[in-house]
């Protein structure tokens, strides 16, 4: 896609961290990240990626350079960290005789106290990036497509709002991009509840790889992930709150127990992590309310409208709220 004539000096592209409703756990090709089901998300706005390309030319004009310049939150990264090691295997994709190699400045606006990975907006904003100094143009539905190749749930973080991963069926994977479900829902509360924001020591994608090669209860996995899906892409066009957070929490556990069913096992939660849950229970006994979802890590994220949102702050204190619909002036951040 790429002619001299048509690349830019620069570019530029900023990509939100998303949250899945219903889970991608499993992929059936590790090498294109193709998911066993699909999945639904929320994306964060105002918690991202913000990512600047340039090409490094090996031209006279130039400093010949044999590998690309990374950065990440202003710290240049060593080409064997394996932060960098990923993204130019990454980059391997784009490369041409213009562009044989990337100076790429990333600034995560995700605060690390806030738990969330961070390879969805990663991926996301970097293709974003590529559209524009290459001066592509794709479409949002390609750029997905593009992005699943980073981290699969990256497909998601090119849309604002709701997305809807479709798994696909082809074995090229066209066919497995996200898409934007566009149903605003101004009401939509997610809070963020840090239990422990260290790296976690088993990372998704070998996660996914343990999982599914020794637990016998994965197999029923692609099939309720992919029944959750739809409930849940009903409840968002119904606007059915409580369909959707029985949804997304009983997804999630369900998720968690074919990780603990492994072999070894494999469990992010903390003792903490509990202790969050059944607070979450106790308030909906109470009749707030609010629910939980759990990615591969100990954090909580609750689900909630925001008519709850003071009950659930006063019972959860520190809690970062993050209202994806609210306009930017008005976007709270407590
Ligand atoms: C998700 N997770 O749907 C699920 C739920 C974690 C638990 O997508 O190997 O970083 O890069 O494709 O996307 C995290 O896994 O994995 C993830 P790769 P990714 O959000």
């Amino acid at each position: 896609c790429s002619s001299a004539s048509t690349i830019k000096l620069e570019g530029k592209g900023h990509a939100p961290v998303n949250i899945a409703l219903s889970k991608y756990w499993g992929k059936r090709d590790t090498i294109l990240n193709l998911p066993q089901n699909g999945s639904v998300s929320i994306s964060l706005p105002g918690l991202g990626t913000d990512t600047t390309l340039r090409p490094l030319a090996s031209d006279s004009s130039q400093q010949v350079t044999a590998q690309d310049r990374i950065s990440l939150n202003g710290q240049q990264l060593d080409a064997h960290q394996p932060f960098a090691h990923r993204l130019s295997q990454f980059l391997d994709l784009f490369r041409t005789a213009e562009v044989p190699f990337f100076e790429v400045i990333t600034h995560n606006t995700v605060p690390t106290a806030a738990g969330l990975a961070s390879s969805a907006s990663g991926y996301a904003a970097l293709v974003l990036a590529l559209d524009d100094l290459f001066n592509w143009q794709l479409p949002a539905t390609q750029l997905s497509l593009l992005a699943r190749l980073g981290s699969g749930s990256a497909s998601r973080s090119l849309f604002p709002g709701f997305a809807i991963w479709h798994a696909g069926q082809s074995e090229q994977g066209l066919d497995s991009f996200a898409e934007a479900l566009d149903a605003p829902w101004p009401d939509f509360c997610v809070g963020l509840v840090e239990i422990d924001v260290a790296e976690k020591p088993v990372g998704s994608t070998a996660g996914m790889q343990q999982t599914t090669a020794a637990c016998a209860l994965y197999s029923a996995w692609p099939a309720q992930a992919e029944r959750d899906k739809a409930v849940i892409i009903n409840a968002i066009q119904q606007q059915d709150f409580s369909q959707l957070g029985a949804t997304a929490e009983h997804n999630a556990l369900s998720m968690h127990a074919t990780m603990i069913a492994s072999w070894p096992p494999l469990l992010y939660w903390q003792a903490e992590s509990v202790i969050a849950m059944q607070k979450v229970w106790a308030l909906r006994q109470q009749g707030v309310e609010v629910y939980f979802t759990m990615d591969a890590g100990p954090n909580l994220k609750l689900l909630f409208l925001a008519a709850q949102k003071k009950a659930v702050s006063a019972a959860f204190s520190g809690l970062k709220v993050i209202e994806p619909f609210a306009k930017p002036d008005t976007q709270a951040a407590s």
